[in-house]
């Protein structure tokens, strides 16, 4: 007992190690803070429990059935668990109580905790299943919009085959309109998903993976890459905005018609720097002789855009020129060099053509 008591109450090689790791743990959120001073768009993926609160029917699948396994289990759990304790209350013996009889094996218990379980999973397994196919199945009627959906290190490219429209890290859609998001990658695994919409879906190298959804109302959804694909995959947002299919109409009119001329001189001079630069070997701007580049982004209207770099950067002339002149310190480990040697009124002209991408 003595020996217990002289030991110090709080050992150096505790404090020591609490130390390091408190140490460790500021150095690592220090980037952090430098990037967080960065101006960010909003973004709304929805609440933390947004697949529970689903915005289509698809969702609303997915959503029941993870109710109808909470409430199977939460019915499991307290069966289990209430047997335990009666068990433990009522039949629990003093210290100095005799043996209890000495059994072996009950038929009927045996079979009962052997059957019951198994009738459960065998119950869960079909509804599992049947609510699998269901979501994986386009469960509307009518044909189809078909999107692809790429995903980049670390964008997201929107192909509309039948409208011949790209855009990047937003997806315009209409309600009420069957869609068939074909999700592809164009380098490593991503994985797409937008919490409200639909389930997780890898997007992989060479695999169409079709996702099935039809949104009932308009409004604005986040989503990300939920699968780890490098430096800045957490810097990989989207947004679906459900729009009336009359505005979707005009929206998809708009994305086909080219840019309009350049309305000033300084727009004017920022559309020959971006001619004159190597912006032209990696991004397309219709209309933009040599401009057409597929690494990056399509630039063609990247005004209208909710963000840009997905999610990164709010889009304006200061965050713009920002994004230019460093993008690395915005999106670490982005695959866009920067253009640090660009004088302010090149990246002026520049930041102000490309903002009027409308
Ligand atoms: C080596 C290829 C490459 C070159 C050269 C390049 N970019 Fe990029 N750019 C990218 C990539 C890749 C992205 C996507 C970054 C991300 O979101 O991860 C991008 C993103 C952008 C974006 C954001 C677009 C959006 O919708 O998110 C803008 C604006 C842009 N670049 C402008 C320029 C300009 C202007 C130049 C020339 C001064 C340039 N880029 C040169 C590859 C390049
Ligand atoms: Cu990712």
């Amino acid at each position: 007992m003595s020996s217990f008591v002289s030991r110090p109450r709080i050992s150096p090689r505790l404090l020591i190690t609490v130390g390091v790791a408190l140490a460790l743990v500021l150095l690592a959120l220090l980037p952090e803070t430098a990037l967080a001073s960065a101006p960010r768009p909003n973004w709304n993926p929805g609440p933390p429990w947004a697949p529970l609160d689903p915005k289509s029917p698809e969702m609303h699948m997915i959503s029941n059935l993870f109710w109808i396994m909470l409430v199977l289990s939460g019915i499991v759990f307290i069966g289990v668990f209430g047997a335990l304790i009666i068990s433990i209350v009522r039949f629990s013996a003093g210290p100095n109580a005799a043996p209890g009889p000495q059994i072996y094996g009950n038929r009927i218990v045996e079979i009962s905790w052997t059957a019951i379980p198994f009738l459960i999973l065998i119950g869960a397994f079909i509804i599992t299943a049947k609510y699998i196919h269901d979501i994986n199945t386009s469960q509307a009627a009518g044909p189809p919009l078909n999107i692809i959906a790429r995903g980049h290190q670390w964008w997201w490219e929107f192909y509309y085959p039948s409208l011949g429209v790209v855009t990047a890290n937003e997806v315009h859609v209409p309600a009420g309109v069957p869609l068939h998001f074909h999700v592809e990658s164009a380098d490593v695994i991503h994985s797409f998903w937008a919490p409200q919409l639909q389930r997780q879906i890898d997007a992989n190298p060479g695999q169409d993976n079709a996702v099935f959804v039809t949104m009932p109302e308009t409004g604005v959804y986040g989503g990300a890459c939920y699968e780890y694909c490098g430096d800045a995959h957490a810097w990989m947002k989207f947004e679906v905005i459900v729009q009336t299919p009359h505005d979707f109409a005009l929206w998809v009119k708009h994305q086909k018609s080219p840019p309009a001329a350049p309305s000033n001189s300084l727009i004017a001079l920022g559309r020959t720097v971006f001619m004159t630069h190597t912006c032209i070997k990696c991004h397309t701007i219709t209309g933009v002789p040599g401009a057409s580049g597929s690494v990056g982004p399509n630039l063609t209207h990247v005004g209208s855009r909710w963000a840009i770099a997905a999610g990164a950067l709010p889009v304006s002339v200061p965050t713009v020129m920002m994004w230019i002149h460093d993008p690395n310190a915005y999106k670490p480990g982005v695959l866009m060099p920067g253009y640090p040697l660009l004088s302010q009124k090149d990246l002026r002209a520049l930041a102000t053509y490309l903002v009027s991408l409308k």
